[in-house]
């Protein structure tokens, strides 16, 4: 059985024959962004990122506006947008498909008439108005687990058993999405690695990968790139973790996950090439 993601313009198979992992690059446009220092925050600087994304082999560019590391407070609807519009125009039509990261329904409307693939919402399109933004369109939508929200997320999470905790919520905003009459095909998961999770939480999701792709039958995005989850096996800072972090995406990957979401594009390519050429 073949089964295929919808994802604006593009169709991306996750199960059956012809599956490739596909790659997401990480364009953060926020003054405070995480690991690239603000550099990106002007259009100049987007797009240069971009291209050498492009270059190096992305699948999928994903541009946030709003930071999301543990402890981040929230920007206004009108920041946002002046940082990530001008952006998404600019990218709409150089080749890989578009993905906006953003959990705020004006942002969703206005990034799917400047044409963007995937709508990522940290928050699981849980927002008054999410379900609404995004039912007539044909963007793919993730759906990620987030306990808490980004300012406290990492200041206790707490689980009984995360596994079968996320799964829950996945399915439960899965049926929410399903309910408003969107297109089952358009819909992704991802455990949300890092958003109120110890590291012993990060790593029972990560084993549990085909387990959530299984029990949702729904394709999987894993962003793990230079998370507390890899320095904390590695012992090694955010700016050295970019080996610990293909190989996380590539233990994703050897599960079913269809996406994975990284810093280091160029990298993971190829990574994935030698994955892909002995499977
Ligand atoms: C925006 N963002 C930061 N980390 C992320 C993750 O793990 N998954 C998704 N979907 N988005 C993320």
């Amino acid at each position: 059985m073949q089964s295929t993601l919808q994802f604006g313009r593009f169709n991306f198979p996750w199960r059956g024959q012809g599956v490739r992992a596909r790659v997401m690059g990480i364009l953060n446009v926020t003054p405070d962004s995480f690991s690239d220092g603000g550099n990106y925050q002007s259009l100049e600087f987007a797009l240069s990122h971009a291209e050498q994304m492009i270059e190096a082999g992305v699948d999928i560019i994903d541009v946030g506006g709003e930071s999301t590391r543990p402890g981040s407070p929230p920007v206004s609807l009108e920041d946002e947008l002046q940082r990530v519009m001008p952006v998404l125009y600019a990218l709409r039509d150089l080749g890989p498909a578009i993905s906006v990261d953003t959990y705020k329904p004006q942002v969703m409307r206005e990034a799917i008439i400047a044409g963007v693939d995937m709508i990522n919402d940290i928050n699981g399109f849980r927002a008054p108005g999410a379900l609404d933004a995004v039912r007539d369109s044909d963007c793919a939508l993730c759906i990620m687990h987030m306990q808490s929200d980004p300012q406290h997320m990492q200041l206790a999470p707490a689980y009984t058993d995360v596994v079968a905790e996320v799964i829950a919520f996945l399915r439960e905003r899965a049926e929410a999405l399903l309910a408003a009459g969107i297109d089952p095909r358009r819909l992704c998961i991802d455990p949300g690695f890092g958003f109120g999770k110890t590291v012993e939480h990060n790593y029972a999701l990560l084993k549990a990968t085909a387990r959530l792709i299984d029990e949702l039958n729904l394709p999987l995005l894993a962003g793990l790139s230079r998370k507390s989850m890899v320095g904390a096996v590695t012992g090694r800072p955010v700016e050295q973790r970019m080996a610990g972090s293909v190989g996380g995406a590539l233990a994703a990957v050897a599960q079913g996950a269809l996406i994975v979401r990284v810093h280091d594009v160029a990298e993971t390519v190829d990574a994935l090439k030698v994955w892909h050429a002995a499977h």
